[in-house]
């Protein structure tokens, strides 16, 4: 496999509304990015991800941009951005930028024109199209509910939105939009941005005959994400060419990074997208976040196992040795917090949050940890429908309303899922506003800031952040890192249910790793000669020495994790 800079790093995802506010408007900002790089760097962070800072109205959060050369008044200005920039550079590490080019905000001056004159050159920067017998072009649903097409004033035609009718489609069939795309993110990439998070990239190719699809609501409507796949097997190269051309005409001469938002992508496909000369550096894993969708919505999510959890994580594995890196989380600003998802209830304690560190960040391929993460920030507290933020969040309320659920289970829907639950501002202290901010939070923090919180970890050996800097530097250390970054994943005690156990191993190095999930100890037996514990979460001394040679048996506690390395 041929060695890439990233290879050997460790990413963070910065939520910059919700990290650090530095000036009293209660929103976080790039002065508080910049004043705790150097927190980053203890941890052991190299490269950073910024969720958007374009100049936005905010409906999606910055995820629906009115002009992707400037930063956002709210989070400071163009020469904090470079001091963010230089300062990043100063430390060795590395920012990324996120890429929302499947649209845009119906702010941008591209789409202002294309109101002006439905007919002309901007019309067809997005996809203006006439409707069917007095109805739309078709039936498919957003992502954020309702049609995705909305009329066009003072004309007979309507434009296409995935997202939020605020979010018009662009429309990458047109190669003078694509000509603006890629000068844009050149221009960033020249001021020394070393790559991108890219938003929902799938959704860019769209079938341009725009089919109606058997409806899977009350609505009549179908989910819009249905073309895509179909798309694929009517026409699996629809979308090569758009992902070839950004490619070489940006990423590949600046050799960026580049962590695609992609999802369901299989095996068959992934070399394309991740393989030697694949479209992206790497695509998140989102085999845990995809396993259970809800049928209808957030309030029929089904409930799963332990052991389909671990089975999916481990094919995502499998599916990428080989081919590629995967870009391994176990959360981020679209899901609720992995501790209070993935964890069984009676694993909810820093033993737990832990454990599931420790088998996410040993994964092969690049680790993602998400702002908070690294101090075992849980989903908040959400009394009224009001209190949340999140434009996905009132529209999944609303589904579960229509449905006919009642308040209050809406509500549960919402507290298990919201987005808003990664979007709480970051705990720094356990004094007032969690030391997020001198003003009014823009979104409520999560009470619990008084028990978790960066202050009161630093301070303490044994916390959750300190465990992930002894995690993160174990990931690095010299001896093992070439282990740890390119050795082959391989499944290990699968007949042990809720038992997450896998092995690592390259040349004369092997190293196991194994979680106990269930809430009581369980009895391991270890085929192997044991060399030596690398990290676990309980510190416990046990006495392996007797069967150093022999194969080892032990007794797990619940929630209990430990790297071993092992005599090959
Ligand atoms: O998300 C894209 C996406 O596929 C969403 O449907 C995602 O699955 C959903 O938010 C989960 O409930 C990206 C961004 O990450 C998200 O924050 C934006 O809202 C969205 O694109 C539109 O830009
Ligand atoms: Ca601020």
């Amino acid at each position: 496999m041929e060695r890439k800079w990233w290879h050997d790093k460790v990413a963070y995802q910065i939520y910059p509304k919700s990290f650090l506010d530095t000036n009293g408007d209660g929103i976080g900002d790039l002065r508080g990015v910049i004043s705790k790089l150097d927190y980053l760097k203890e941890l052991g962070v190299d490269i950073i991800w910024l969720s958007p800072i374009y100049k936005s109205p905010f409906v999606d959060q910055g995820y629906d941009i009115s002009d992707y050369y400037a930063i956002a008044e709210e989070f400071g200005t163009m020469e904090e951005f470079d001091e963010l920039l230089h300062e990043a550079k100063k430390r060795n590490m590395y920012i990324l930028m996120d890429l929302v080019v499947n649209h845009c905000s119906i702010e941008h001056e591209w789409f202002k024109k294309a109101l002006e004159d439905p007919e002309g050159e901007y019309a067809d920067f997005f996809y203006f199209r006439e409707g069917k017998d007095g109805n739309p072009p078709d039936n498919l649903r957003s992502y954020f509910g309702g049609s995705v097409w909305e009329p066009v004033p003072n004309s007979n035609k309507y434009y296409l939105h995935l997202f939020s009718k605020e979010q018009p489609d662009l429309n990458w069939e047109n190669p003078k939009l694509r000509e603006e795309v890629y000068k844009m993110v050149n221009w960033w990439l020249d001021k020394g941005l070393a790559g991108f998070r890219i938003d929902a990239i799938m959704n860019i190719k769209k079938d341009l005959e725009f089919p109606m699809l058997e409806p899977d609501g009350d609505d009549g409507l179908a989910i819009c994400f249905r073309t895509i796949e179909s798309l694929n097997e009517k026409n699996p190269e629809g979308i090569d060419l758009f992902l070839k051309e950004l490619k070489e005409r940006t990423f590949k001469p600046h050799d960026a990074l580049t962590v695609a938002e992609a999802f369901n992508i299989d095996k068959s496909a992934l070399s394309k997208f991740i393989g030697e000369d694949g479209y992206f550096s790497t695509i998140f894993d989102f085999s845990a976040e995809t396993m259970v969708n809800g049928e209808h919505g957030w309030y029929d999510t089904p409930d799963f196992t332990v052991d389909e959890w671990k089975n999916e994580l481990f094919s995502a594995q499998e599916m990428a040795e080989g081919i590629g890196f995967m870009a391994n989380i176990i959360e981020n600003h679209d899901e609720p917090r992995g501790v209070s998802r993935y964890l069984p209830t009676y694993a909810q304690n820093d033993m737990g949050k832990k454990m599931i560190a420790t088998v996410s960040l040993l994964f092969r391929g690049l680790p993602f940890i998400y702002q908070g993460q690294e101090i075992g920030m849980t989903n908040s507290e959400w009394n009224d429908i009001t209190e949340f933020n999140d434009i996905n969040t009132k529209d999944q309320y609303n589904v579960a309303r229509d449905a006919g659920l009642s308040d209050d289970e809406a509500m549960d829907a919402c507290r298990k899922f919201s987005r808003d639950n990664a979007r709480t501002p970051m705990q720094w202290t356990f004094k007032e506003n969690a030391g997020f901010t001198e003003g009014t939070p823009w979104l409520k923090l999560n009470p619990n800031y008084v028990d978790i919180n960066v202050e009161s970890q630093e301070k303490d050996p044994d916390s959750v952040l300190n465990y992930y800097k002894k995690l993160i530097a174990l990931r690095k250390a010299r001896k093992y890192s070439e282990t740890f970054i390119y050795g082959n994943f391989k499944r290990e005690l699968e007949d042990e249910s809720k038992i997450v156990a896998y092995s690592r191993s390259l040349n004369d190095q092997k190293i196991i790793i194994v979680a106990n999930f269930d809430g009581v100890q369980r009895e391991i037996s270890i085929d192997e000669s044991l060399k030596e514990i690398l990290i676990s979460n309980s510190n416990r001394n046990i006495d392996f020495d007797m069967a150093k040679d022999t194969g080892f048996q032990f007794v797990m506690e619940p929630s209990e994790v430990f790297v071993f390395e092992v005599e090959i």
